[in-house]
């Protein structure tokens, strides 16, 4: 018997049980497990059903990722899962599937090849395989339009979102939901069926006759929006439509085939890549394993602006206590008004219920004093981006904030040694950077400072679970990983339209890479003003005779503040929708004018890879510099933090699969029109485009070495 899967008896009731930690992945050996114990009790004369369940956390997390990699580059030999379910459902005693957890992927897909699914009332079921750039590859695409109906399976195979119990009762997945003990009940109701015909799902073909053809092509509208250039959404949506035109076994040769394209696709590898990095960003190396990160109960927030309102209903989510503090009362008021109107609108959708809002808000405390501040086991400060206003902000902190009370500055920029510098306990100094909307946004930026205490990053980033957010540390430099990062980008946006390309244009060609807008776009719903006082308290980097971008500041001094004032690059309509606008068209074709820059037509190529390259050679600096951990920390950051486009795997990962070696020449002629200043390339982009290596081997390496 494989130590993957074991077998006992409760009298005629067989129990398999599938134990490959931690989430019993369908890895080498599983299947062939379940197939020799099924087979096992099936040949077991005192048996009369059989229940297979998951031991540990949860049933099946589906197929074992780690091994596609390995499949695509022939080191593995194709996961053939197929032939084990189809022998489990033609096992001639009832097979029971008990499910808890969750059962994803090739775990529903075993779940389905079972003759009857109970599940817990807190388990979830899903097909998320087009979130790893793939679709199910075991039958998922046939029979779950068996059980569901096809529009059910179209929405799960098509957007990857696992459902509740409740969901998957009502569409027919399981068969009952279970309040009690899962082994009890699941050997109960293996008895109860004990004298019914087994149920072979692929024979099932009822539900199939909904179809009609509007459903695909709704479908593909729908997955086109949302997934834009996403291949995999579209081809999980012709696997289920061939569940309608085929017979089961041509369904599933059909699925086989996509599923291998799928496989082979940059998306997938991509994505994969992004399952591996969110999850490796918490591993700090040289973090010792016995630090405790401190328990956060209370919160407070100095700030009730845009991101202090954010940062306090991130914590009122998390059900942390936050007391929030504003220097006037109408400041107060209006901080409260908005993260009020941001609860309410959620419950207008349907997402929040009025319950759970009024708990939310009852959790916030709005004051003007510091009074309760020496509760908090938290202080994250979001005021106005200035050195002397933070240090001011932190040096009172020191006086009232209780021994062992986390310091956290929400700075976007700044110096966080400076910050601590106010203080007499720098090493309970952190930076905690949201991204705006911070309520929304995935992303914290952690950030350390030289003198941050191991208890104080370890409390940090236990904090960015806590909050459901992804954590990612980044050391002490001007911008840190992702505003270091962005300043680049930004610059050469700005440098673009002086050269020629329209707004639109620049807006439109980094949409199309798939950046959920262009830079200008979002310069300007992040306000002209932010940028304008960075770019002040930021103005001692700069060197002198090197080219600055002309045009932001004139929109700043015109109070183009951007979508907020109604225009900035773009100008606003009430419901905030952009239209191109002549005055900046005009001012900048005066500033070019007046600063001698040649006016030239800039194809749409030009643009995108002037941005996004000037964001991957400033990467590989950031890497060197080890201000990022790794190149998958930057990826992380970059899709979590800007909305970079995952199926393209973060900036990084982006240029492996463009090959470094192109991306290099790029920078290189770009150094050679634009200056070193701004283009020279990344020491470290020279050494791996030289020795064909990728960023992601480069990761490896590091891992190994810090090992
Ligand atoms: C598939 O099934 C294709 C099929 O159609 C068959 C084709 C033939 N494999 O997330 P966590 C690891 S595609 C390998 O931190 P949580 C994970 O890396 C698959 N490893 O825990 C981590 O390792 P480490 C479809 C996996 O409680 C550890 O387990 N299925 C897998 O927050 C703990 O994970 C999916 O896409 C896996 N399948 O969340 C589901 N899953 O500790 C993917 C997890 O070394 N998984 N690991 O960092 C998930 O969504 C979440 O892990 C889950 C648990 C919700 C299950």
């Amino acid at each position: 018997m494989s130590e993957l899967v074991r077998w006992s008896k409760q009298g005629d009731v067989a129990v398999v049980t599938i134990d490959n930690p931690p989430v019993n992945a369908i890895g080498p050996g599983v299947p062939e497990g379940m197939e020799t114990a099924i087979h096992a009790a099936e040949a077991d004369p005192q048996v009369r059903a059989i229940v297979v369940m998951g031991a540990g956390a949860t049933f099946i997390a589906g197929a074992d990722i780690r091994e596609f990699g390995k499949i695509v580059s022939g080191e593995r030999p194709p996961l053939s899962l197929l032939p084990f379910l189809l022998a489990i459902e033609d096992c001639e005693k009832p097979v029971v599937m008990a499910i808890h957890g969750q059962a994803l992927g090739g775990g529903l897909e075993t779940a389905m090849a079972g003759h009857y699914r109970v599940m817990t009332a807190n388990a979830q079921v899903g097909q998320p395989e087009v979130k790893l750039g793939l679709i199910p590859g075991a039958g998922g695409t046939q029979r779950l339009p068996r059980l569901a109906g096809v529009m059910k399976a179209l929405e799960m195979c098509a957007a990857g979102e696992p459902v509740n119990a409740q969901a998957a009762f009502s569409a027919g997945i399981v068969d009952r939901i279970i309040d009690g003990d899962l082994l009890e009940e699941s050997v109960a109701f293996a008895r109860e069926v004990i004298n019914k015909p087994v149920r072979k799902t692929r024979e099932r073909n009822g539900k199939l006759a909904g179809a009609f053809p509007a459903m695909f092509s709704m479908a593909r509208e729908q997955a086109r929006k949302k997934g834009r250039e996403m291949k995999a959404p579209l081809a999980a949506i012709d696997a289920v439509e061939a569940a309608t035109q085929l017979p089961f076994e041509e369904g599933c040769k059909r699925e086989a085939e996509l599923f291998t394209q799928c496989l082979h696709s940059t998306e997938s590898k991509a994505l994969i890549h992004i399952f591996f990095s969110e999850r490796a960003v918490g591993k700090i190396p040289g973090l010792p394993k016995d630090v405790k990160p401190a328990e956060i109960r209370r919160a407070a927030v100095i700030g009730a602006g845009t991101m202090g309102g954010g940062i306090a209903m991130t914590y009122a989510n998390a059900g942390i206590p936050v007391i929030v503090k504003e220097t006037a009362q109408e400041a107060l008021d209006h901080g409260m008004a908005i993260i009020r109107n941001n609860y309410a609108k959620t419950v207008s959708k349907g997402r929040l219920t009025q319950a759970v809002m009024d708990q939310r808000m009852s959790l916030i405390a709005p004051q003007l004093t510091y009074e309760g501040f020496e509760q908090a086991d938290i202080i994250t400060e979001a005021v106005f981006e200035k050195m002397s206003v933070k240090k001011q902000v932190f040096a009172e902190l020191d006086k009232i904030a209780k021994p062992g009370a986390i310091l956290a500055s929400n700075t976007s920029t700044l110096d966080i040694d400076e910050i601590a510098s106010a203080t007499n306990r720098p090493d309970m100094v952190i930076g905690t950077h949201f991204f705006s909307p911070a309520n929304v946004m995935k992303l914290l930026e952690v950030v350390r400072g030289k003198a941050s205490g191991n208890e104080t990053i370890a409390s940090a980033m236990a904090l960015g679970k806590k909050l459901k957010k992804v954590a990612v540390l980044a050391r002490n430099a001007h911008g840190f990983i992702g505003n270091r990062m962005v300043e680049p980008y930004l610059r050469e946006a700005y440098f673009l339209v002086e050269e020629g390309a329209t707004v639109e244009q620049v807006n439109q060609a980094l949409y199309d890479f798939g950046m959920p807008m262009g830079p200008l776009a979002m310069d300007d719903l992040a306000g002209i003003d932010i940028g304008y006082h960075i770019r002040q308290e930021a103005s001692r980097f700069q060197k002198a005779g090197v080219r600055q971008p002309l045009v932001a500041d004139k929109l700043f001094e015109r109070g183009r503040y951007g979508q907020k004032a109604g225009r900035g690059w773009s100008k606003y309509d009430e419901n905030r929708t952009p239209s191109a606008d002549e005055e900046t068209a005009e001012l900048i074709e005066q500033t070019a004018r007046e600063a001698g820059i040649e006016r030239r037509p800039v194809s749409t190529e030009e643009i995108t890879e002037r941005c996004i390259y000037a964001l991957i050679n400033e990467g590989a600096k950031v890497l060197a510099e080890g201000i990022a951990l790794r190149a998958a920390d930057i990826d992380i950051v970059y899709i979590y933090g800007y909305g970079f486009p995952a199926w393209r795997g973060g900036p990084m990962f982006y240029a492996d699969t463009v090959g470094l070696k192109k991306v290099l020449s790029r920078i290189e002629e770009f150094e050679a029109r634009h200056g070193a200043e701004l283009w020279s390339p990344a020491p470290l982009l020279r050494e791996l485009a030289a020795a064909g290596e990728t960023f992601e081997a480069y990761d490896k390496r590091q891992e190994r070495t810090k090992a």
